[in-house]
């Protein structure tokens, strides 16, 4: 009988290829949650999104408005930097390429703003070029509260605590501005190939 150690932490997995799992990673099956404080509730009739700071007329969407915009469906890795990785990740949402259509920007930073006190910064760089979507939809289902619902930013090149759960806007800047976590000393970028978890990194 073939024996499969799926869901067991830590246990080399045979079925996996070793080159989509970062330095010091290992796969779970399972969808760990990490919040840094109560999970806030929010209604899609109260939800809007903003894109706010460095720009001349600060874009909103209504949920409603979110919904009508082209939507994506795509499979990702995510990386946490706890260290679980979980593959093939499957997320429905807005691009934030097309979030910033029309968009006219000399900022060079975002910060990622939530229900909550959460925030996180990223170059404006790392939200364009089809690598950063808001995403609603998580494996054909409405994204749970817990992981971020209604809405949540995702970022899958980066450690996962980039990608922030109940998310409510983008803040663009001239200036680089650490969030939540960066403060705290994580590193500024946190990409996971690199190992960047920490300031020292
Ligand atoms: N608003 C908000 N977003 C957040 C967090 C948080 O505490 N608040 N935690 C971050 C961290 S550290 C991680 S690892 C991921 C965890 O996402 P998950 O709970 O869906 O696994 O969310 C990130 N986004
Ligand atoms: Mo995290």
């Amino acid at each position: 009988m073939a024996f499969v150690s799926r869901g067991f932490r830590g246990r080399p997995r045979r079925d996996v290829d070793p080159a989509r799992i970062p330095p010091g990673q290992y796969v779970v099956d399972d969808f760990p949650v990490l919040s840094a404080g109560p999970t806030p509730r929010t209604e899609t009739a109260d939800w809007s999104f903003r894109i706010d700071g460095e720009v001349d007329d600060a874009p909103t969407w209504t949920w409603d408005e979110l919904m009508a915009l082209p939507q994506e469906t795509f499979t990702v890795d995510i990386h946490c930097v706890t260290k679980w990785t979980k593959l093939d990740t499957t997320w429905t949402g807005v691009s934030i390429d097309t979030l910033l259509e029309g968009v006219d920007t000399e900022a060079e930073h975002v910060v990622a703003w939530c229900d909550g006190d959460y925030t996180t910064n990223l170059p404006l760089e790392d939200v364009t070029g089809g690598r950063a979507w808001l995403v609603h939809t998580f494996e054909d289902e409405p994204l749970g509260r817990e992981h971020g619902g209604p809405a949540r930013l995702l970022v899958p090149h980066l450690y996962l605590w980039k990608s922030a759960k109940w998310v409510r806007g983008l803040s663009l800047s001239i200036d680089d501005r650490p969030g939540f976590w960066e403060q705290a000393g994580y590193h500024n970028y946190g990409d996971p190939w690199r190992e960047q978890r920490y300031w020292s990194d």
